[in-house]
């Protein structure tokens, strides 16, 4: 675990909390799924909340963050309220998207989440255009793409880092390699998995970090968000994780990856590591951590009932926000 950060404690605690509320949304969401309260697909982001949570805590709602099929994370971490996202998978009306796009269609420009997506990769091209845009206003913002090792193979990585590179815009290029896309794994799809490697080659910063310890992942998008602001260009943050079920929530989760290699990656979960740490360093103490059970809990629970109680979107309104009025 990265040393560097010197927090207070309320803050190392605030990472604690966000990879918490995250880690139960998508769990609660993967047993509604399995309830048949979620139409469609549900990819859920466990074994990868230091990613977001460590990101997104250096960013305003005034910054922009484009997100993948694997985006309740980065919706949550981003300040989109638990009761939105689960409304919103259950086609509620009270849904972040009024419940009219369900888990890869999550927007909120109040907040800055300007929207999960199915489609591999253009999120990176997105959020070089909201970095485009950061340049033209001159307003200090910076735009965000997460995406997954899979989308580093797609044309649109190669687009997106060039063009931010040679125009230093104000971007950060997050990629959390999972090492699969899908039941394929990177080691198959590419001949080089160093993916912040890859970037350097654009001619922009870049670096590899352990993508399981919130406190690397804060370092890092400490540095990179500084340096974007000052107007020193893109940096590429490669967080090496790992989902630890399915790629999608009832699809097998077998053959593709061995039950060793998945119980290794369990032991380094990122939320039970990070609590470790900061009780065996004296920075919080256990009944800091039962509390923050509890908050969560009783926060997930009251989004579960909310979301159940909400009713359907009305059909009569199946026409509105598809053209601004
Ligand atoms: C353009 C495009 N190609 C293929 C797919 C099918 N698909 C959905 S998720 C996925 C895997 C993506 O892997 P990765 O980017 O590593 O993200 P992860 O699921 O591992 O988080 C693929 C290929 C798609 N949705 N969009
Ligand atoms: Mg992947």
């Amino acid at each position: 675990m990265s040393n560097a950060p010197h927090l207070s404690k309320d803050q190392y605690l605030a990472l604690y909390r966000q990879m918490l509320e995250i880690r139960r949304t998508e769990e609660q969401l993967a047993k509604s799924h399995q309830a048949g309260l979620i139409p469609g697909a549900c990819h859920t982001y466990v074994g990868e909340e230091a990613i977001a949570t460590g990101v997104c805590a250096h960013l305003t709602h005034k910054d922009a963050v484009f997100s993948t099929h694997r985006g309740h994370g980065h919706a949550l971490a981003k300040g989109v309220p638990p009761r939105e996202v689960i409304a919103e998978l259950f086609g509620r009306a009270t849904g972040v998207s009024r419940g009219r796009g369900g888990s890869m269609h999550l927007f909120s420009p109040e907040v800055g989440m300007m929207g999960t997506s199915g489609i591999v990769g253009p999120c990176i091209l997105q959020a070089t255009g909201a970095g485009y845009t950061s340049k033209l206003l001159g307003n200090g913002t910076v735009g965000v793409a997460f995406f997954g090792d899979g989308a580093s193979n797609n044309g649109a990585f190669h687009e997106g880092l060039n063009l931010a590179a040679i125009w230093d815009l104000p971007v950060i290029f997050v990629c959390e390699n999972n090492m699969y896309a899908t039941e394929v794994a990177f080691s198959y799809a590419t001949r080089n998995t160093e993916v912040a490697e890859r970037a350097t080659t654009y001619g922009m910063n870049a670096c590899a970090v352990d993508g399981n310890d919130v406190l690397a992942v804060y370092d890092a998008m400490g540095e990179a968000v500084s340096r974007a602001r000052a107007g020193y260009g893109p940096t590429l943050i490669e967080g090496k994780t790992y989902r630890t079920r399915a790629h999608a929530e009832g699809m097998r989760d077998a053959g593709y990856r061995t039950a060793e290699e998945l119980e290794a990656w369990k032991l380094r979960d990122p939320i039970s590591n990070y609590r470790a740490k900061l009780i065996t360093q004296g920075i919080a103490n256990e009944g800091d951590f039962e509390q923050i059970e509890a908050d969560v809990k009783a926060k997930i629970e009251e989004a579960l009932e909310f979301a159940k109680n909400s009713p359907y979107p009305d059909p009569a309104t199946v026409t509105n926000y598809i053209y601004s009025q």
